[in-house]
């Protein structure tokens, strides 16, 4: 039986425990680890012959060095290295829930999305074209009801396909053609939009699997993000520990956790170096501070993003903003 370690990721209050006691039922459920100032629940189930082990991290609404979550729960992610992580959030409140969505793919970690609170969303009438959303984002995306369970099944047998997705990969990436056939029957029947029959790798690929998209900043950002990456990914430990975007923007953004980290290496001296030229370089052409700039970059896709996906049926009674 193999072991599928699962880290649970999203804003305060969008419905992880709930989906985390749902998950791992009451019986079940193990221990607590502790940080200094923050908890993590840990729990174990089996599904579908595969046993889970579930973590419930505090909420967080960034993974900035800013506060104890937000520092626990990347920690978490580059030390514990889950083999997905799902991405709870609230669809009723998705402008700021994906924000967070955004910094886990700079950080390269495999994951589904739970669209969670998927009942608040329906009741409001709004719509969300969330199968467009998922390929804006490169991310499944599943819809749940983490208080009644709803969908919570779907969303583990897509983790199992993302899971087995990168196993299953031969070396040039292409799935293995002995597994392709039990993987369309599980798309068939559980990743929302596929389509099944058509023997096509790319389909199953594409709505299963993970993808490789970056969050696109902008022309002047991304030239940023590429010259600071450049000399980080000089270094091979470094390199295999961390997504080298993720340290480039987190340093472009004056993290200062990983700045000491970025301090110890040999040429650490140099990386700092380029990114003070780059951050100054980012000033003088977008007249904004480094940080401001990446997050209003992110905030521009996502309010492009949703303003293809998400149609708010209440906007002239209910937004006066
Ligand atoms: P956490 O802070 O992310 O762990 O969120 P909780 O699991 O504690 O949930 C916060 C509140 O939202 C609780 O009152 C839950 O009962 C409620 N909740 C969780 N999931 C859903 C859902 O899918 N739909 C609705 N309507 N409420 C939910
Ligand atoms: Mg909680
Ligand atoms: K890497």
């Amino acid at each position: 039986r193999r072991t599928i370690n699962v880290a649970l990721v999203g804003n305060p209050n969008c419905g992880k425990t709930s989906l985390f006691n749902i998950a791992s039922g009451s019986h079940e459920h193990v221990g607590n680890y502790s940080g200094v100032t923050v908890d993590a629940k840990e729990g174990y189930f089996n599904f579908q012959g595969y046993h889970f082990r579930i973590v419930d991290l505090p909420g967080t609404y960034s993974l900035s060095a800013y506060s104890p979550e937000e520092m626990y729960v990347r920690h978490h992610i580059i030390n514990e290295t889950p083999d997905i992580v799902i991405n709870v959030v609230d669809s009723s409140n998705l402008e700021r829930n994906l924000y967070l969505t955004t910094q886990l793919i700079d950080m390269n970690v495999r994951m589904v999305m739970a669209l969670n609170m998927y009942d608040e969303l329906e009741a409001s009438g709004n719509t969300l074209d969330y199968m467009k959303l998922s390929e804006l984002f490169g991310v499944p995306m599943v819809p749940t009801v983490s208080r009644t369970g709803k969908g919570i099944e779907d969303l583990f047998h897509v983790v199992i396909s993302i899971y087995e997705g990168a196993d299953f990969l031969d070396q040039k990436g292409k799935v293995r053609t002995e597994v392709l056939n039990d993987l369309r029957e599980w798309h068939r029947e559980y990743v929302p939009g596929y389509t099944g029959g058509a023997h096509k790798e790319e389909e199953v690929r594409h709505h299963g699997f993970y993808r490789h998209i970056h969050i696109n900043h902008g022309p002047e950002l991304e030239r940023s993000i590429e010259e600071v990456k450049r000399v980080i990914s000089e270094n091979e430990d470094i390199r295999h520990k961390y997504s080298t975007r993720f340290l480039a923007i987190k340093l472009l953004e004056n993290d200062p956790d990983l700045e000491t980290l970025i301090k110890t290496l040999p040429n650490g001296k140099e990386i700092i170096d380029v990114r003070d030229q780059e951050s100054r370089r980012i000033r003088d052409v977008l007249n904004e501070d480094c940080d401001q700039a990446i997050t209003d970059a992110k905030y521009g896709f996502i309010s492009g993003a949703l303003k293809e996906t998400f149609v708010d049926n209440h906007l002239d009674k209910e937004h006066t903003t």
